[in-house]
Parts: structure tokens; C-alpha cells; sequence
């Protein structure tokens, strides 16, 4: 980390500013050479600070008129000397501006070195670097919330608090495993029981905010899958409120899969329109609803549409018996009178069935109630609420089961220094989630998914 990183640090595309960022110890020369101060007397950047100018090329050619900010380290985003230099929005200008950075010996920054350099600089835990992409990639005003907290620290504070008790017990097995002869205080087993019980009923209450927590954070998948002609399409186009797909009176209609992006009730949904399913020898059909089985295998939450006059068909039966994450949609009520038959029978009669007719709009605001609650349950997470992103659960998941192995062995009378082994690994699970124990693939998993600049 002895080198100098540039990158632009703004979105491509034109803005009333776009900002080029260097960090590392090169970063004040670098700047200096290429900037010309407006202000008499600028001998230096005075650190934390603005300062206006130009930046000229070696040759004197004018590039920008900007806004130099200066951030030595330690003080800083990566807690190395920051220079960024605020410019005009544009492509060109930004793109020039690091070309002279990397002419006068930066180098480019690559995906997330920023935020990697502030983590290995302690300027951040791992969870707060992640929640940076987070907040960045936030779509709704829950997600910016749900990312805050995890950015202030939040997060990783409660592993921390959880570590500790795990640490503390730690402390008192290795007492009884040292000094067995002594008197000091030995851990019972009915208190190591109690105390590692505790834990990891604490931890399982982190890790089920996970499920709730990313319907808000990424958007709910909300799939439309049915035979052909059910009315899926209509019904898509019903729920954006546009006529997006194409709706015809042709069974198969839709070959391809369709993705739109809505808001019910500020809970972010992808609504994916399908192929309808059928026994089919068209090899594109085919295709697509092979797709659409692929769809249904991710989704939240599968909306079957029947056509509620023919009632459903050998694919629905199908679809009802494998998915548990389904929830029934009776269209084309307008041509039925009353409650169809097939409401009362066998495999339908328990499950929850929402009529509806896509075509004139009657039940929809009930089915996308239905599907709210199904998806996001009791509502979005109140402030606060602390949601682990995937790596983190799977972290606190594996940590879990090294604690149910924990109690396990200690109801065979295993003796404690096995025990320790296992609380041992428990820490390192959840150290390895702020980033305390971590190894270099972890890291670079992470900080991969950044974008260039960030
Ligand atoms: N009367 C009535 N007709 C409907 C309703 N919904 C859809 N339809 C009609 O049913 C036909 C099929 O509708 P689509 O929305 O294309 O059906 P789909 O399930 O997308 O069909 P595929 O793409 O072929 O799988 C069209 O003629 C629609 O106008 C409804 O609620 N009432
Ligand atoms: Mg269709």
C-alpha cells in the first residue's frame, strides 16, 4: 500500500461536478504539480480545506477549473493522505485529469481499493465497509435506513457484544480446564448450558432478520407462472399499470421472461412475467419455460394465475404439490358466476385463493395487499433493525451450528477443552464477519463487488 490510487469517484455520465480521488503518500505532490492555486500567496493545501484553482497540464494547457480538497492522513476516508479534486461533470475532463494522476506516478485504483485500504487502515469493520455498497445501492428509503445502521457501526457492534459473551465463557472453561485441582470458580455445565443457549438463541434472532431484511434491501422476486392464456401477462400489465407485455387470445404467447421493477407500498418488488407452461415440441417454448421453472426456483413468492372458468390443469396440480411459496390467483372472475367448483376441491380447498380479473381490475388491490404480507411479513424492519447481508448469515449460520455441536457434546460429558475447540471456532466465525479474522479471499470477495472509485 506504499503506491498512489486515482480513480474517478462519481457515476459516468454528465453532472454538475464529477470528483477524482488519489489516496496514498504521493497524493499531495501529485496535486500540487497539476494545480494552479487562484488564491495569492498558496504556497501548500492547507489540510481539511477547499481550494480553488486550475489544473494544467505539464505543458501549462488548462484542463479544469476546480475545487482541491486535502485530507492527510490519518484523518481520512483511508486513513492515507487524500487528495480529490472536484471538477466539472464531465467524461473527458475527469478522464484527462486522471491521466495526469497516472502520468506523475499514481496508479489506478482498482475495484474497491478505497474502501479496502480505510478497512486494512482499521478506518472501518468489514460490515461498514459492505455498507457502503449497501447504502450506494440502496432502493428504497427502508434499505438507506437498514444500510445506515450497519454503517454507523451498529452491526458490528453486536457481534462484538456476542463475541464477548462467547469470550467470557471461554475464559471461565479455561479456568476449569487449567487450575482443576484449585478452588477458583469452575464454570457448572448447567451454566456453560445457560450461557451458550443464550448466544445462540441472540444469534438466531440476528440471522432471521436476514430473510425479512433483504426483500427490502434487494427487491422481493414475485414470479407469474401458469398454464398458457391463465392471464399472467394481463396481470403483469395490471400491477405496473402499463401495458408492458403482450396479451393475446394465442396460447404462448409469451416466450421470454419479462422483469419490472415496482413499489407496493414501498416494499421493492421484481416482478418477472413468464412463459406459460404446457407440453410443448417448439423448441423456443421450450426454452422459455424452462426458464420459467428456473424463475420459480428463486422466487420469494410464485403467484399461480388459473384461469378460474377451465379451473386448473394438470400444471397447476403440479406447481401446488412442489412449491411452498405460492399463493393462488383465480383471474378471469368476470366470466364466472360465484365461487367456481374447483375452489372446494382436494389439493385447492386449503390453500389461499385470491379471485381476481386482470382484464376490468376487480381483486387487485387485495392480491397485491396478499402479496405484501406474504413477502414482507409483519411490514418493513423498524429502524434499527440490524440485517445481516448473505456473507454475514452464512457466518453467523456456521457459527450457530458450532455452538449446537457445543451443547451436544456437552450433553455426552465431552470434557471442556473439546468444548473450547468449539467456542473457539464460534469466535472466529463471528470475527470473521467484522473482519477481525478474515483471510485474503474473504476480503477480496468483498471488495470485489465494489465499483471502481468507491
Ligand atoms: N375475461 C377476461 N379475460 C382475460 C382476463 N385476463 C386475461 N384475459 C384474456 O386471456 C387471454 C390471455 O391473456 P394473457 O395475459 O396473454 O395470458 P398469459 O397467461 O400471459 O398467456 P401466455 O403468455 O400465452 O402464457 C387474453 O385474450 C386476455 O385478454 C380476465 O381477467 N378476464
Ligand atoms: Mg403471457
Amino acid at each position: 500500500m506504499n503506491d498512489t490510487i486515482v480513480a474517478i469517484a462519481t457515476p459516468p455520465g454528465q453532472g454538475a461536478i464529477g470528483i477524482v480521488r488519489l489516496s496514498g503518500p504521493g497524493s499531495r505532490g501529485i496535486g500540487l504539480g497539476l494545480f494552479h492555486p487562484s488564491r495569492k500567496g498558496f504556497s501548500d493545501f492547507g489540510p481539511y480545506r477547499l481550494h480553488h484553482g486550475q489544473l494544467r497540464d505539464s505543458a501549462g494547457n488548462f484542463i479544469d477549473d476546480i475545487l482541491a480538497a486535502w485530507m492527510p492522513g490519518p484523518r481520512s476516508f483511508t486513513g492515507e493522505d487524500v487528495l480529490e479534486f472536484q471538477c466539472h461533470g464531465g467524461g473527458a475532463i475527469l478522464r484527462r485529469v486522471v491521466e495526469e494522476c497516472l502520468l506523475r506516478g499514481a496508479r489506478l485504483a482498482a475495484p474497491g481499493e478505497f474502501s479496502k485500504r480505510a478497512f486494512l487502515n482499521g478506518r472501518m469493520d468489514l460490515t461498514q465497509a459492505e455498507a457502503i455498497m449497501e447504502l450506494v445501492g440502496a432502493p428504497t428509503g427502508v434499505a438507506v435506513g437498514l444500510a445506515g445502521s450497519k454503517l454507523e457501526g451498529l452491526l458490528a457492534q453486536r457481534i462484538a457484544e456476542l463475541r464477548a459473551s462467547l469470550e467470557n465463557l471461554r475464559v471461565q472453561l479455561c479456568v476449569a480446564v487449567d487450575f482443576p485441582e484449585d478452588e477458583v470458580e469452575c464454570l457448572a455445565p448447567q451454566d456453560l448450558q445457560r450461557g451458550v443457549s443464550a448466544v445462540r438463541e441472540a444469534m438466531a434472532e440476528l440471522a432471521g432478520n436476514y430473510d425479512r431484511g433483504r426483500c427490502w434491501r434487494e427487491g422481493a422476486l414475485v414470479v407469474l407462472a401458469g398454464q398458457v392464456n391463465a392471464g399472467k401477462s394481463s396481470l403483469m400489465n395490471a400491477i405496473l399499470g402499463v401495458s408492458r407485455a403482450i396479451v393475446t387470445d394465442i396460447p404462448g404467447t409469451t416466450r421470454d421472461y419479462l422483469e419490472e421493477s415496482v413499489q407496493l407500498d414501498g416494499l421493492p418488488v421484481r416482478l418477472v412475467d413468464t412463459a406459460g407452461l404446457r407440453a410443448s415440441q417448439d423448441s423456443v417454448e421450450m426454452l422459455g419455460i424452462e426458464r420459467s421453472r428456473e424463475l420459480m426456483s428463486r422466487a420469494d413468492l410464485v403467484l399461480l394465475v388459473i384461469d378460474a372458468e377451465l379451473g386448473p390443469g394438470a400444471e397447476d396440480l403440479d406447481l401446488a404439490g412442489q412449491l411452498d411459496n405460492l399463493l393462488v390467483v383465480a383471474n378471469k372472475m368476470d366470466l364466472v358466476a360465484g365461487q367456481p367448483g374447483w375452489f372446494a376441491e382436494g389439493p385447492w380447498k386449503d390453500k389461499d385463493i385470491r379471485p381476481l380479473s386482470a382484464k376490468h381490475g376487480q381483486g387487485l388491490p387485495g392480491l397485491l395487499g396478499a402479496v405484501r404480507s406474504r413477502v414482507a411479513g409483519a411490514g418493513a424492519p423498524e429502524p434499527g433493525t440490524l440485517v445481516p447481508n448473505l456473507r454475514q448469515h452464512d457466518a453467523l449460520t456456521r457459527a450457530m451450528q458450532e455452538l449446537a455441536l457445543l451443547l451436544d457434546d456437552l450433553a455426552c460429558g465431552q470434557p471442556y477443552d473439546i468444548l473450547a475447540v468449539r467456542l473457539d471456532a464460534a469466535c472466529a466465525l463471528l470475527g470473521e464477519i467484522t473482519g477481525e479474522i478474515t483471510s485474503e479471499d474473504v476480503l477480496n470477495a468483498v471488495f470485489d463487488g465494489f465499483c471502481i472509485g468507491k
